[in-house]
């Protein structure tokens, strides 16, 4: 990107990537994390249009047009990590109360130049002019415009059915084997492409929300759901001749997470989004998604006991112990076990943990759900069983597990294991209380991988290696391989595998992004992630003898990132 240029509207969304990648590998204020911005700095789904303005009344002069454009600058760089309604997210909060007694001359030097805490150097780096830099510190002391809510009526309006459940499949339609199906995100797309895991062919792609996240399955395996972070929910009925959509629901502005119900006598019945705007989530009906009952997660902080006004939805699980969702809340730090046995009297306990609760998944025993609060350097332990809080455990610096790893560690027993964004540890923790009790929820062993900037960890219960991505990491050689353990000898080090050199692209960021096993345990499956315009692929490595096995590639695999197997998903098994 040129020095001073702008790129505005969807074409900036949609080459966010470029524009992550840039900003990961360009020299950054000494002490600041380019990793973290090439992550959380990606533009915010939210329009910058249809916002309530308060401009005027106390703030510097503006004119109409700079707050406008100040505005959509925020909403695309700034928001995902100062929040919205800049009350402080991973970023530090931004309220006029703060700002305008900081004034416009200390505000344009802290953009210009960035600061160790992690903000970017805006005005140096050259991504803002210095005319941007002043508009954008007078910006800073209006009130911050607030975008709209999303309620019942909002939703009902865009909720569709095109294949009713009378009008959908009896029995399976394709002769494909469903539970080794591949979902995987397309993510600058807006698709996901269906790719059969047996032959490795593309069985189809289909078109979902903007900048597509994660794909979760109904605890039978015959639904696909689909949330995009413009909050767009897509439904696709696996059975079908052609896998298809069969309902479609936005359910606010921005969103990240999608679930099902799965505790036994409840499969099938419900799905749950939850929203990073609105702040709140939804359950809706499990064969229609039909919107039901809409809950608001504002409220007050775990630590300072503060109100927040957007307390974004992160992760979601569904219990096996209880029907209940466990819904992460980001800035209030507290997880929800969210009963869905009585949705017209709904019981919420309310689990205090830490701040910044974002990405994670079960033990072995899937009773046991850990959990990273990433800015509190914390992974949090909830007993599903009996609803409380097991432990906090003091990690290394951002854990960032994705769904996290299982293994029967030589020494310690059953652990669960995290690899960081922000250092290149792994931390392994014992989850086994029973049977080895001294280990249990205490961080047993620190691995060392290559480097930061790690986003997700994979294993299988039929493998026996620990593969750690590093897909952010500014070193390309580093973000372009993965590292594998041999989980019987940590002693020995970890092995480099080049994916990125075997998926024989040219040029490109080429990111080596999340690994996900087949249904059989054997295949481990990579995202090359390049740009939107360049070549990517998927590199599959056989998991007994570390090779390449099969590169696939093909013009619709556009940005491929997150892929989720239909079993393993199904069966939470990693
Ligand atoms: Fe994700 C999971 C949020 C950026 C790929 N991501 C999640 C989850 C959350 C989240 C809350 C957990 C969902 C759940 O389990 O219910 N992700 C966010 C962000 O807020 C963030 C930092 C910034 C943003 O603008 O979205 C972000 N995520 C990314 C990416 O840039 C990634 C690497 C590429 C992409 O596709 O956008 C990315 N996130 C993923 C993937 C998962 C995920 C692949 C699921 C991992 C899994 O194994 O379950």
């Amino acid at each position: 990107m040129k020095p001073g240029t702008i790129i505005v509207g969807s074409a900036f969304f949609l080459s966010s990537l470029a524009m992550n990648v840039a900003l990961a590998t360009q020299h950054v204020h000494p002490g600041s994390s380019k990793t973290e911005m090439s992550y959380e700095g990606a533009p915010s789904a939210i329009s910058s249009e249809g916002t309530k303005d308060l401009i005027g009344g106390d703030g510097p002069p503006m004119t109409k047009a700079e707050f406008a454009e100040a505005k959509r600058i925020f909403f695309e760089r700034c928001a995902g990590c100062h929040g919205v309604l800049r009350k402080g997210a991973t970023g530090k909060p931004l309220t006029p109360d703060i700002t305008r007694k900081r004034g416009t001359e200390y505000l344009k030097t802290f953009i210009t130049y960035g600061s160790p805490a992690g903000m970017p150097n805006w005005g140096t780096s050259g991504q803002l002019s210095p005319a941007q830099v002043d508009m954008m510190a007078r910006y800073l002391q209006h009130e911050p415009p607030v975008p709209p809510e999303f309620g019942m009526k909002e939703m009902m309006a865009t909720w569709k059915v095109l294949v009713p459940p009378e009008k959908r499949p009896k029995k399976q339609m394709n002769s494909l084997d469903l539970s080794n199906l591949f979902s995987v995100t397309l993510r600058d797309a807006g698709k996901i492409a269906l790719i059969d895991g047996d032959t490795k062919k593309i069985v189809t792609t289909i078109k979902t929300g903007y900048a597509v996240h994660i794909s979760r399955l109904s605890a039978s395996g015959r639904y696909l759901f689909v949330i995009g972070r413009d909050a767009k929910v897509n439904m696709v009925d696996l059975w079908m001749k052609t896998p298809q959509t069969v309902a479609e629901l936005k359910v606010g502005l921005e969103a990240r997470s999608v679930e099902t119900s799965k505790y036994k006598g409840w499969e099938d019945k419900y799905a749950i989004v939850g929203t990073y705007w609105p702040p709140q989530y939804v359950i809706m009906d499990g064969e229609t998604i039909e919107p039901l009952k809409i809950v608001s997660t504002r409220g007050m902080t775990v630590d300072t006991q503060e109100y927040h006004p957007e307390p974004r939805v992160a992760a979601i699980v569904a219990s096996h112990k209880h029907p209940e969702f466990i819904v992460n809340v980001k800035e209030t730090g507290k997880v929800l076990m969210v009963s869905y046995e009585d949705i017209d009297n709904l019981r919420v306990t309310t689990i205090d943990a830490a701040r910044f609760l974002h990405d994670g998944g079960w033990d072995a025993t899937q009773r046991y759900f850990l959990t990273a609060a990433n800015k509190s350097n914390k992974i949090v332990v909830i007993d599903s069983q009996d609803d409380k809080l097991v432990r906090m455990i003091e990690v290394g610096k951002i854990p960032h597990p994705g769904r996290g790893a299982n293994f029967v560690d030589p020494k310690y027993g059953p652990v669960w294991a995290t690899s960081h964004l922000g250092d290149d540890s792994v931390a392994v923790i014992g989850t086994d209380p029973k049977d080895h009790s001294q280990y249990a929820w205490k961080m047993v062993r620190k691995l060392n991988g290559q480097g930061g900037g790690s986003l997700f960890i994979k294993t299988h219960p039929k493998s026996k290696h620990l593969y750690v991505d590093t897909a952010l990491n500014p070193d390309p050689k580093v973000s372009q391989s993965v590292a594998v353990f041999d989980i019987d000898h940590f002693e020995q080090g970890f092995k480099v595998l080049p994916i990125a050199r075997w998926a024989g692209l040219s040029e490109g960021p080429k990111r080596v992004v999340q690994p996900e096993f087949n249904k059989a345990g054997d295949e481990v499956w990579f995202s090359v992630w390049n740009g939107k315009s360049q070549e990517s692929a998927l590199v599959i490595v056989d998991d007994k003898t570390l090779k390449p096995k099969t590169v696939i590639k093909d013009d619709r695999l556009i940005t491929p990132t997150g892929k989720f197997n239909v079993y393993n998903t199904m069966h939470d098994i990693y």
